[in-house]
């Protein structure tokens, strides 16, 4: 043990061990929860050293494949040196990583894409089959064998109840200052003997600091001193901050009207640049004392918090870029007040997001002209991401926001559509769409009330003329009036991009 070990338990001090050596205790065929949350606490030697002996098994003509089972995405040690050795036979719940992203849109790799607060309760309803091993970071081992979690909590407790055996990660870059912060709960039971979670406000606690491990499970220890890996934010762009002004005055349109209390209501922020962009502007907006109840805490999060302006952050990981990483750790003590790192499903509870009220606001691949949402799907078959919680939040927030630039490929392609070719939010859960051209308030609207306004308000200039032809045409000709479509043209709207070639050269880059 080197003499800044974390490794303070005495049993489990005697398991430590080389990631190599780790490494060699996964068999091919199994399944493995890892720990891991947008960047954010994954393991990361171990991941790296199975890749290497994957390798070397198929070098020695041995088939070598492992189901991979997380909080989220993760980083290029584990999603990437995985899929580049062609290891993963199974991938769930949400991925970001591009070497994967191909594997699968080459039908290479079978892909789960599940709301983030079901995964842990399909594993324990049995859903999922067995957890074989879990591989989870943590910042320390305490003397009693309890866990110090890191940068992201996920899945990481279900992990450690169901798996049949458990290899750790201590990783003394993460803070130690991080003990404290995290709100492990205990409490979840299975139907038909749950009871309400009970949390009331953001800031609630109502769990532990730490994680239970027996110990006995624990078959190796491995030591490691690297870095979160979360890509940076870009700085705002213009159709972001367009989009983020639209937001802040509804929302203080909704203050107004007496719709929203003026410290708003809890907010949860998606992946990306939109998201990151308004919670920048409300830096500068007129809200104090804001809350969130969310997944991730962002870069804007912390600027929030750093003005005052964010009372409390409630979510399951950091995923921040390297320079926030760098002043949340200069500022620690005044951060820590404010931020609960919880398991992902607390943080995503529908229960919980009823009952807070919380304002979803996600990004979109695009939006048809009745208000379903197409959050995943490139053309309706390339996977992009997945669904993560954006599910989670829409279908229970007290209101649903969807955002993303009106045009994608340099303005070759409408992000409004007339039918979205892959659903993964309906009508009913969607009640608001922003794109840099404006805003649809979609509450209150039947579908045909509900085209205008999107078409109007969302569509670029460019595609309008051809959205509003094709309604037209639909109000005419569809045989039902209630949602008008021609469903032939409603499609040929993609294979008229699919049939341009682009396409074709898209998944050409793709196998090669
Ligand atoms: O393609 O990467 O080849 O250039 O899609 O688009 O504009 O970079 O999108 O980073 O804002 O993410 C919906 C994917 C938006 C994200 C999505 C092409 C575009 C580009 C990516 P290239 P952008 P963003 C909580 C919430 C689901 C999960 C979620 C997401 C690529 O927000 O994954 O909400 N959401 N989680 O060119 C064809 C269109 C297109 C299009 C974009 N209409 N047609 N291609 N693209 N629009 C957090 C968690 O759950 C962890």
């Amino acid at each position: 043990m080197s003499p800044a070990s974390r490794v303070l338990s005495p049993e489990l001090r005697n398991k430590i061990m080389s990631a190599e050596e780790a490494a060699a205790l996964i068999h091919t065929g199994v399944n493995v929860g890892m720990s891991g949350f947008t960047g954010a606490g994954y393991p990361k030697a171990v991941p790296h050293a199975l890749a290497r002996r994957i390798m070397d098994a198929k070098l020695a003509g041995e088939k070598f494949r492992i189901s991979v089972w997380t909080g989220a995405s993760t980083a290029p040690e584990l999603d990437g040196a995985l899929a580049m050795v062609d290891g993963i036979e199974l991938r769930l719940p949400y991925q970001s990583d591009p070497t994967s992203r191909a594997r699968i849109n080459a039908g290479d790799l079978e892909y789960i894409d599940i709301h983030l607060s079901h995964v842990a309760q399909h594993v324990w309803f049995g859903f999922l089959g067995k957890l074989d091993i879990a591989i989870i970071e943590v910042t320390a081992i305490l003397e009693d064998g309890r866990l110090v979690p890191s940068s992201s909590i996920g899945n990481n407790k279900t992990w450690l109840d169901l798996a049949d055996k458990v290899i750790l990660e201590v990783n003394s870059w993460q803070p130690e200052k991080l003990e404290g912060i995290h709100d492990v709960y205990y409490g979840t039971r299975l139907p038909p003997d749950r009871v309400p979670i009970p949390i009331i406000r953001p800031d609630d606690r109502i769990g532990d600091i730490h994680f239970r491990c027996d110990p006995k499970k624990v078959i190796a220890v491995v030591e490691t001193n690297a870095p979160d890996r979360n890509t940076p934010f870009s700085p705002p762009d213009d159709a972001s901050k367009k989009i983020a002004g639209y937001i802040l005055e509804f929302l203080e349109h909704e203050v107004k009207k007496g719709r929203m209390p003026e410290q708003l209501l809890p907010m949860q922020s998606g992946v990306g640049n939109i998201a990151n962009a308004v919670l920048i502007g409300l830096v500068d907006g007129p809200f104090n004392n804001l809350t969130a109840y969310t997944e991730v805490i962002q870069d804007g999060m912390l600027d929030l918090m750093a003005a005052d302006k964010m009372r409390i952050a409630s979510a399951t990981a950091f995923s921040l870029s390297p320079t926030a990483v760098g002043r949340l750790q200069a500022g620690f003590d005044h951060y820590r007040q404010k931020i609960i790192l919880r398991t992902q499903e607390i943080s995503n509870h529908p229960e919980v997001i009823r009952r807070l009220g919380c304002l979803a606001m996600n990004g979109m691949i695009e939006a048809d002209i009745y208000g379903n949402v197409n959050s995943t799907h490139i053309m309706g078959t390339k996977i992009q991401n997945g669904i993560g919680g954006s599910g989670d939040f829409a279908r229970n927030a007290y209101l649903s926001f969807f955002m993303t630039p009106s045009q994608a490929r340099d303005g070759a392609i409408s992000c409004i559509v007339p039918m979205v070719p892959h659903v993964d939010h309906t009508e009913h859960d969607v009640q608001i769409l922003v794109t840099e051209q404006g805003l649809a308030d979609l509450r209150g609207l039947s579908p045909k009330q509900r085209a205008k306004v999107i078409i109007e308000n969302c569509a670029h200039p460019n595609f309008r003329p051809a959205l509003r032809d094709y309604y037209r045409r639909a109000l005419e000709l569809s045989p039902g009036k209630h949602t008008p479509h021609l469903l032939a043209d409603a499609f040929s709207w993609h294979e008229n991009y699919l049939r341009s070639g682009r396409m074709v050269a898209e998944v050409g880059a793709l196998r090669g």
